[in-house]
């Protein structure tokens, strides 16, 4: 493929050139190739964004919800119209399957926009009677210009999850997508310019996380940063913003525990279970990596996992039939070789998978391509079982008891989701209550409610943006005493 379009960035409502003329390769991962570029921005391109956002900051934050409403009901509804030519930049950009691209990624990202397009219209207010000493109510105000910086992995859905309620709260924003995979948020900026966003609202700026990342979350007039990344990433970001007493959301990395208990629905747990180990080929902060089943069902649920792994079609993310696509680049593919080789020195057996498959096909013989890897007979607290490989590799560990499994689950130092699958009710609620994770799905995986708060604990984050919450989180509440 050509390289047939430089990204440019979105700044004022106009696509604009990096001041310093710099761009970078844009690779597709299932063909190693680079098929794009996209603006190599710095700090000067920043502060171009932030007068952008600035002007348009009065404006904005003081037209009525309704009309912010309609302008992102519109935006909404134009990722709709255009969701196949999404789905399909999504599936080469990430390297995802396409069918990926259009049942999640897409209409999420959609989903995301409306869902705040609408809570912006039945946001409550609080007021409270001080005896007859006072009347106080609090008003919730848009903060101001809000840095948004998103990942890789769900490039349009977790960008859309930030600049939706950012924005329809009276905010401005200044976005920067991973520089892995920029295409679709190039593409949601011309969408916005239809929807007749106002200039300034929005503002994507292209490049790489130590340049513009850092050169946002520097920024004294960014004073609201949501991050969603990797754990050592967000250090760095939580570093930053510290000393200039930003309100901050870091929503980081997991490596979260999925239990299956004997007396579970074994044909749901097994669909479910393999659908949640490698969905997006693993790459997803929510997959359940480290699988817990009860010894008595321990073998009957490893050969059936096994089986229905095995089915899964690894191939080009174009294909219709594909279901497990490219990795996003080299550097992630090797660190998934890498911890599959660290597993084998730990003890571990690779039960399937675990090397490159044969080559997928012609246009993908250079790609970045990884088999669904299953390892069994790890001890439970080895490197493998406690670090983040964001890929295609579980490990699957029996257990003994309740107890023993609570034990197991919380042995880590990331507490993002998990999932536990049993048919005893009371056993599900006691073991939802122990689990430090900030998510618990029972007999189920990913089901999304955005009135739910949604966020880690631990190493995996701090905030709850990524719901209701986060008209809370991208609002400044000020509470007015008025005498009586
Ligand atoms: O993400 P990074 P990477 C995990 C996963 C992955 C690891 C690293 O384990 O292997 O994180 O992934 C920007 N200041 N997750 O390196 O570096 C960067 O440009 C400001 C889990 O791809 O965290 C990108 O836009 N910004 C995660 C964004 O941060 C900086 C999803 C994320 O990049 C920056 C992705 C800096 N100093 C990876 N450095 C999840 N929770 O879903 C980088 N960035």
């Amino acid at each position: 493929m050509k390289i047939d379009r430089k990204i440019q960035n979105f700044i004022d409502g106009e696509f604009v050139e990096p001041v310093g003329g710099r761009y970078l390769d844009n690779i597709e991962p299932a063909t190693g190739k680079p098929y794009s570029q996209v603006a190599d921005s710095d700090a000067r391109d920043i502060d171009l964004a932030v007068a952008a956002a600035e002007k348009a900051f009065a404006d904005w934050s003081k037209k009525p919800a309704a009309e912010r409403s309609k302008i992102l009901l519109r935006i909404a509804g134009l990722i709709e119209r255009d969701l196949e030519e999404l789905a399909r930049a999504e599936s080469i950009d990430t390297g995802k399957p396409l069918s990926l691209a259009r049942t999640l990624d897409i209409p999420r990202a959609a989903s995301n926009f409306r869902f705040f397009a609408t809570a912006i219209l039945h946001t409550q207010s609080e007021a409270h009677i001080t005896d007859n000493v006072a009347f106080n109510y609090t008003l919730r105000q848009a903060r101001g210009i809000a840095g948004l910086i998103s990942p890789w992995n769900l490039p349009l859905y977790l960008l859309s999850w930030k600049i939706a309620p950012a924005i329809a709260v009276g905010n401005t924003a200044i976005a920067k997508p991973s520089e892995l995979t920029p295409m679709t948020a190039y593409l949601l900026c011309e969408i916005c310019r239809e929807a007749q966003l106002p200039n300034g609202v929005l503002n994507i700026v292209h490049g790489t996380g130590s340049n513009v990342g850092a050169a946002i979350t520097a920024h004294p007039k960014i004073g609201t940063i949501s991050f969603t990344g990797g754990t050592v990433t967000g250090k760095k970001v939580a570093e930053a913003c510290a000393p200039l007493f930003k309100k901050v959301s870091l929503e980081l990395g997991g490596k979260n525990p999925n239990i299956i208990f004997a007396d579970a629905d074994l044909d749901a747990a097994i669909a479910g279970s393999v659908r949640s180990s490698f969905a997006n080929q693993g790459q997803i902060c929510l997959c359940g990596s480290r699988l817990f089943v009860e010894r008595s069902a321990y073998k009957d649920f490893v050969d059936r996992f096994i089986e229905k792994t095995s089915s899964l079609k690894v191939g080009d993310p174009l294909d219709e039939k594909t279901e497990q696509g490219a990795i996003v680049n080299k550097a992630q593919l090797d660190k998934v070789k890498f911890y599959v080789d660290l597993a084998q020195k730990e003890g571990g057996k690779i039960a399937l998978g675990g090397s490159a498959p044969e080559s997928i096909n012609e246009r993908c013989r250079d790609g970045y391509f990884f088999p669904p890897t299953v390892i069994t007979g790890l001890p439970v607290s080895c490197r493998t079982n406690r670090e983040e490989i964001f890929g295609p590799v579980v490990t699957i560990t029996p257990f003994d008891s309740e107890e023993e499994v609570i034990e197991y689950a919380n042995d880590c130092d990331y507490g993002l989701a998990s999932s536990v699958w049993t048919q005893n009710l009371n056993r599900a609620h006691r073991v939802a209550e122990r689990i430090s994770t900030g998510t618990v799905w029972v007999n189920c995986w990913l089901v999304r409610d955005l009135r739910v708060p949604f966020g880690g604990m631990k190493a995996s984050g701090v905030g709850r943006e990524g719901g209701i919450e986060a008209l809370h989180f991208f609002t400044e509440a000020k509470n007015v005493c008025i005498a009586r």
